[in-house]
């Protein structure tokens, strides 16, 4: 086996370790609203789902306007039944519109992750 062989199987090697690290990792599944979704009514909170259990502690989301002001939302909390959802209420009804949700979460194998995605509220 040639030198340049070895290297790129090295190579593949170190990618599939990298590719299986960040899978372990709480990777946002769903959401509800839906990621770029649009829904007819002011939701009464925001649930993601992720693709391994959270820590409600370590973990939180926020939502804006698209105007960047902060809309206020509960401490974020895992549902009682499955601890990859996490689950905030949303403390006023929305107005019609394009928001912002941004999260950060903590795996329970302490892996951090982070994202942000729209929604919009129709009128
Ligand atoms: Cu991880």
């Amino acid at each position: 086996m040639s030198r340049l062989s070895m290297s790129r199987i090295a190579a593949s090697l170190a990618f599939v370790l990298v590719a299986s690290a960040a899978l372990a990792h709480a990777q946002l599944q769903k959401a509800i609203p839906a990621v770029g979704g649009t829904v007819t009514a002011s939701p009464k909170e925001i649930r993601l789902k992720f693709s391994e259990g959270v820590e409600p502690r370590f973990s939180g989301i926020a939502l804006a306007t698209e105007a960047g002001a902060t809309e206020p939302i509960g401490k974020p909390g895992v549902d009682p039944a499955d601890n990859s959802v996490l689950i905030a209420i949303v403390s006023e009804a929305l107005k019609p519109g394009t928001y912002t949700v941004t999260w950060h979460a903590v795996s329970v194998d302490t892996h951090k992750t982070q994202g942000s995605f729209n929604f919009t509220v129709a009128p």
